[in-house]
């Protein structure tokens, strides 16, 4: 059966210009700093964002996991949204592997932090208090329903950190889906943030890798810490290949994603038994209303019998999130099941 995958944009395979691309990479050694292609999407990668450097990493985790190294000192502490990936979703990678404490924040339902939970959550100097030495920032925010946060929003929080003498950190596994809600660049957007993580395997369709950006002295203690953590790769080149072709072709088609996931949003918030949460980029998230007389898990079940396969990860309840592979034939079938499957709940 050919599925049709809406749990993740992580599901996305190669295009077949990518895999065109790949086969035709020009490799050499990346930890001899020798792989003409990945050095070109490194130096394609910095000026999208407008930063000195960037460093390709396997995955986002690990572009977020590098930059807290890379910031952080042990016993230091971040400043983290409660509903964040690093905190919730990187497997505690930042106090397992970095001795970094996380105080996190409450989650806004668009995905900020207040700016007074996050200044009065910087720690005095005192010694009995450990370091707060960043902020991290998550954009567009997965669990509050792939929110985009402001321009202005990032802006006024970079401006905190740097007068209390923090860094800010931005997960930004899917800017590109960030600006395209906000009309703006993604260098627009992360101007303010020392360092930001993109991933080029989520709705850029690329099969693996992520991008860490900054300054120049920042890449290169980070290359240090992807070094550390088994990041550094050898003919990378065919994977930056792909790479390059993500960031050339796939950043301008965004919107078609979020204009599928609202068709989504819009037809699923008609059926009584689904309780839909707002929907921004290309993200749906809703669960079951009580009495609905199904269960989360059957639901999956039962449209997984059917070809659509949904994520159903967490309390926070249930998903859908479109991407390149997911046209509107397949939102049309995905809703039409929906419906015979809750018709009368
Ligand atoms: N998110 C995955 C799962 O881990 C939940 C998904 O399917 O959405 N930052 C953000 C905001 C992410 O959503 C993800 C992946 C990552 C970082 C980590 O990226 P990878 O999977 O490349 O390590």
């Amino acid at each position: 059966m050919d599925f049709i995958d809406l749990r993740s944009d992580t599901v996305t395979k190669p295009t077949e210009e990518m895999r065109a691309a790949m086969a035709a990479a020009e490799v050499g050694d990346d930890v001899y700093g020798e792989d003409p292609t990945v050095n070109r999407l490194q130096e394609m990668a910095a000026e999208r964002m407008g930063k000195e450097a960037a460093l390709f990493v396997p995955s986002g985790t690990m572009g977020n996991l590098a930059a807290l190294l890379a910031h952080c000192q042990r016993g230091d502490e971040a400043i983290l949204g409660d509903l964040s990936h690093p905190y919730m979703n990187e497997g505690g990678g930042l106090a397992a592997l970095g001795g970094i404490q996380p105080y996190t924040i409450p989650n806004q339902p668009d995905g900020t932090m207040k700016l007074e939970d996050i200044e009065a959550a910087i720690r005095s100097d005192d010694p009995h208090h450990p370091i707060t030495r960043l902020i991290a920032l998550e954009n567009s925010h997965n669990r509050c329903n792939g929110a985009a946060l402001s321009a202005e929003y990032v802006h006024s929080v970079g401006k905190l950190a740097h007068k209390n003498g923090l860094v800010l950190h931005i997960d930004g596994a899917r800017i590109f889906n960030a600006a395209a809600a906000l009309g703006i660049s993604a260098k627009e957007i992360v101007g303010e943030a020392d360092s930001i993580t993109f991933c080029l395997s989520k709705g850029l369709s690329a099969p693996v890798g992520s991008i860490l950006c900054g300054s120049r002295e920042f890449i290169n203690k980070a290359l240090r810490m992807r070094k550390q953590l088994g990041g550094g790769m050898r003919q990378a080149g065919v994977l930056a290949a792909a790479g390059i072709v993500a960031l050339e072709k796939m950043t301008e088609r965004l919107g078609d994603d979020h204009s599928r996931a609202k068709r989504l949003a819009g037809a699923l918030a008609e059926l009584p038994a689904l309780k839909v949460y707002p929907q921004f980029t290309n993200i749906v998230r809703f669960k079951l209303v009580d009495g609905s007389g199904m269960t989360p898990e059957a639901l999956v079940k039962k449209l997984a019998e059917k070809g659509i396969l949904i994520g159903n990860g967490d309390p926070w309840g249930m998903r859908v999130v479109t991407h390149y592979w997911i046209d509107d034939d397949a939102v049309q079938q995905a809703i039409e099941n929906f419906e015979s499957l809750l018709k009368g709940a």
